[in-house]
C-alpha cells in the first residue's frame, strides 16, 4: 500500500436494488476516487437486516450489488470490495463501540427517527445502534474519507465523536474520518414525491429509478415525474422542488452545470426537458446494466472477488481490532 494515499471506506446496504440516488450520491464518486486513494467498499448486509429482509432476496441483492458496483467501474483489483458479514471484526468492534456511544446520541439520529416511523412494528435494537456498527465499519480501516450522500453526514459526524471519545481515553487508536459529499447529486429526490429522498427500500412508488431498469421504464418514470404548474425550467429548490431535482439529475448525468442546463432548456417547456433528462439517464446507465448483466452470469468470478475482498479487508480490520481489544483490557487469546 502507498502510505501517501488517502484511505477511503464506504458502504451500501443491499436492502433493495441500487438506485440512481445511490449511484450519483455514492458509487460514482467511489469510482472517481479509486485511482488516487486506497479504497475499501462493503456491501453492508448486516445493516440491511435492521429492517426485515427476505433471506433469498437479501442473498441475491448482495451479489447483484457487487456485480453492479464492478459494472459502474469499481475495479476489484484496485479496490477492496467485500461483504460486511464476511469480516467478523465489524460485529466485534461494533459491540465495543456500542459501549462508547451514548443513548442520547443515538436517539437524535434522523435516520433512526425516519426508519422507526416507517417500521413501527419492528423498532429493534439494531436499528437503534446502527450508527455504532457504521462507526466500526469506518474506524476499522482507519479511513480518512467516507464518500456518502448528504443523508449519511450525521452518521459520519457521530463516528467522529465516538472516535474522539475513545482516543481521549486510550490514546490515538482511531484516525479521524471526514465525510466526503459530492457537490452535485448528494441528495436525489423521489420523482413522485420530490420532498423525500429517492430510496431503494421504497421501490414500488414509481418515484425511484434502479440501475438495472429497462430504458422504457426509465423513460416512463421521467415522463411521469411530478413537477409544478409553471413552465420555466429554472433551479429553485424551495419553490420548484420537482424541476430542481430533475435539473440536478440532468447535470450529474450530462456533466454540466445548472446555469448551462437552464440555458439549454430556456423556452423549451417541461415535456422536452423531462424527455432529455430521461434520455441522459438511459445513456448513462446503459453500459452499467449491460456489463452487470454479463457479470451476473459468472457467479464463480463474483465469488472469487468477494472471497479475495474478505481476506484483504480482514487483514486491515484485524490490526485495528487487536489494538482496540488490548486498549480496553481484553485478555489476549
Ligand atoms: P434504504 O432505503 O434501504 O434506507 P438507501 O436507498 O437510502 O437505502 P443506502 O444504502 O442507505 O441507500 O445508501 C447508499 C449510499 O447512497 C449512501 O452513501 C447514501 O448517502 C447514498 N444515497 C442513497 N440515496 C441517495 C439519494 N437519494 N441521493 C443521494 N445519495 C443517496
Ligand atoms: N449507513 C449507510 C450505509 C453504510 C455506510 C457504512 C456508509 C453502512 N456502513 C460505512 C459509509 C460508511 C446508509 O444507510 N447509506
Amino acid at each position: 500500500m502507498d502510505e501517501a494515499k488517502k484511505r477511503i471506506l464506504s458502504g451500501i446496504k443491499p436492502s433493495g436494488d441500487l438506485t440512481l440516488g445511490s449511484y450519483l450520491g455514492a458509487i460514482k464518486n467511489w469510482v472517481a476516487l479509486a485511482d488516487s486513494c486506497d479504497c475499501y467498499y462493503c456491501m453492508a448486509d448486516m445493516h440491511a437486516i435492521t429492517v426485515r429482509q427476505d433471506p433469498a432476496e437479501l442473498r441475491r441483492r448482495t451479489v447483484s450489488q457487487l456485480a453492479q458496483n464492478i459494472a459502474c467501474g469499481l475495479d476489484p483489483k484496485k479496490n477492496v470490495v467485500f461483504i460486511q458479514s464476511h469480516v467478523p471484526a465489524h460485529a466485534q468492534l461494533g459491540w465495543v463501540l456500542d459501549c462508547y456511544t451514548m443513548f442520547g446520541e443515538l436517539s437524535r439520529m434522523t435516520q433512526f427517527k425516519d426508519k422507526s416511523a416507517k417500521n413501527a412494528d419492528n423498532i429493534n435494537a439494531g436499528l437503534f445502534t446502527y450508527p455504532s456498527l457504521m462507526a466500526a465499519d469506518i474506524l476499522l480501516y482507519q479511513a480518512d474519507l467516507v464518500p456518502v450522500g448528504e443523508d449519511q453526514k450525521q452518521h459520519v459526524e457521530l463516528t467522529r465523536d465516538i472516535a474522539h471519545r475513545f482516543n481521549t481515553i486510550y490514546g490515538e487508536v482511531f484516525k479521524m474520518p471526514e465525510p466526503w459529499i459530492p457537490k452535485v447529486g448528494a441528495r436525489i429526490m423521489s420523482l413522485q414525491d420530490p420532498q423525500s429522498k429517492m430510496s431503494k427500500s421504497e421501490q414500488d412508488t414509481g418515484g425511484c429509478i434502479c440501475l438495472m431498469d429497462s430504458p422504457e421504464s426509465i423513460m416512463r418514470a421521467f415522463k411521469r415525474a411530478v413537477t409544478d404548474s409553471d413552465t420555466r425550467v429554472c433551479y429553485d429548490p424551495d419553490g420548484k422542488k420537482g424541476i430542481s431535482n430533475l435539473l440536478n439529475i440532468y447535470c450529474a448525468a450530462a456533466g454540466i452545470t445548472i446555469p448551462q442546463a437552464e440555458k439549454e432548456f430556456e423556452n423549451k417547456g417541461y415535456g422536452a426537458f423531462k424527455t432529455a433528462v430521461g434520455e441522459a439517464v438511459v445513456e448513462m446507465l446503459r453500459p452499467i446494466r449491460e456489463e452487470a448483466g454479463k457479470l451476473l452470469g459468472d457467479k464463480a468470478y463474483l465469488a472469487e472477488v468477494y472471497r479475495d475482498g474478505a481476506m484483504r479487508a480482514s487483514q486491515t480490520a484485524g490490526r485495528t481490532l487487536r489494538k482496540v481489544y488490548k486498549k480496553v483490557g481484553f485478555v489476549e487469546r
